[in-house]
């Protein structure tokens, strides 16, 4: 009895860990123009990186947009090439919210920009800048908000400016990050600049197999008992 509790609790603690997902943000002053130096201060040592400096997404990832939309491609409109200073965190070019890559509010900015990772991925990574206080801004992965970006540490808004790089890790019990998307809610005033988009796609135990695991293991030990 006692073992079918203990392994109760297991697989509670199992069930609360789903969507955990561990957000970590860096201050713009982590940026650093050697990127491989700027790599190792983000943990991203071995990421697969996007720096947009033309229109090929890397393999394995894709872009989408919302409102107005940008149907799943791996191909750019075309590059943009940021008309704000220090808007950048790896080269001279950049993503903007705009589903033809300008910085005009006309026709709107996106509101939601969505990254999709073919395989999925441990972990993932993405450069902010030109965030200002006009709309909430949230992150989700795999649909789901993880966070308020504008309230996590480091956080600043500013035009001309870095505002954040944020990472995303997958902790034990988390489903494989295959999407991740910015969403600026409420209006879509806001010219937001991507840049250095990171994916780590290597595998993790999928709480489904640690739950049939622990089922499992409380089978086998109710059979020994008899
Ligand atoms: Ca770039
Ligand atoms: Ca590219
Ligand atoms: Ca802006």
């Amino acid at each position: 009895m006692l073992i079918k509790k203990i392994f109760l609790a297991i697989f509670m603690l199992g069930v609360s860990q789903l969507f955990a997902y561990n957000v970590v943000s860096f201050a713009p002053s982590q940026f650093n123009t050697n990127t491989q130096l700027m790599d190792q201060s983000l943990g991203l040592v071995g990421y697969t990186i996007e720096d947009f400096e033309d229109v090929n997404l890397v393999e394995g990832l894709t872009l989408e947009m919302v409102n107005p939309d940008l149907a799943p491609t791996s191909v750019l409109p075309q590059v943009y090439n940021p008309v704000h200073a220090n808007n950048q965190w790896d080269g001279s070019r950049a993503l903007v919210n705009h589903n033809q890559q300008i910085f005009t509010t006309n026709p709107p900015l996106s509101q939601i920009t969505t990254f999709h990772i073919e395989d999925g991925a441990t972990s993932v990574g993405i450069g902010l800048a030109n965030f200002q206080n006009l709309t909430n801004h949230q992150l989700l992965i795999n649909g789901q908000v993880v966070a308020d970006i504008s309230t996590l540490p480091g956080f600043a808004f500013g035009v001309s400016a870095r505002n954040l790089y944020i990472r995303v890790d997958a902790e034990g019990g988390d489903a494989l990050i295959s999407s991740f998307s910015i969403d600026e809610q409420f209006s879509n005033a806001d010219g937001l600049v991507f840049d250095h988009v990171a994916f780590l796609d290597n595998a993790v135990p999928e709480p489904s197999s640690f739950i049939m695991f622990a089922f499992g293991a409380i089978f086998f030990l109710g059979k020994r008992k008899k």
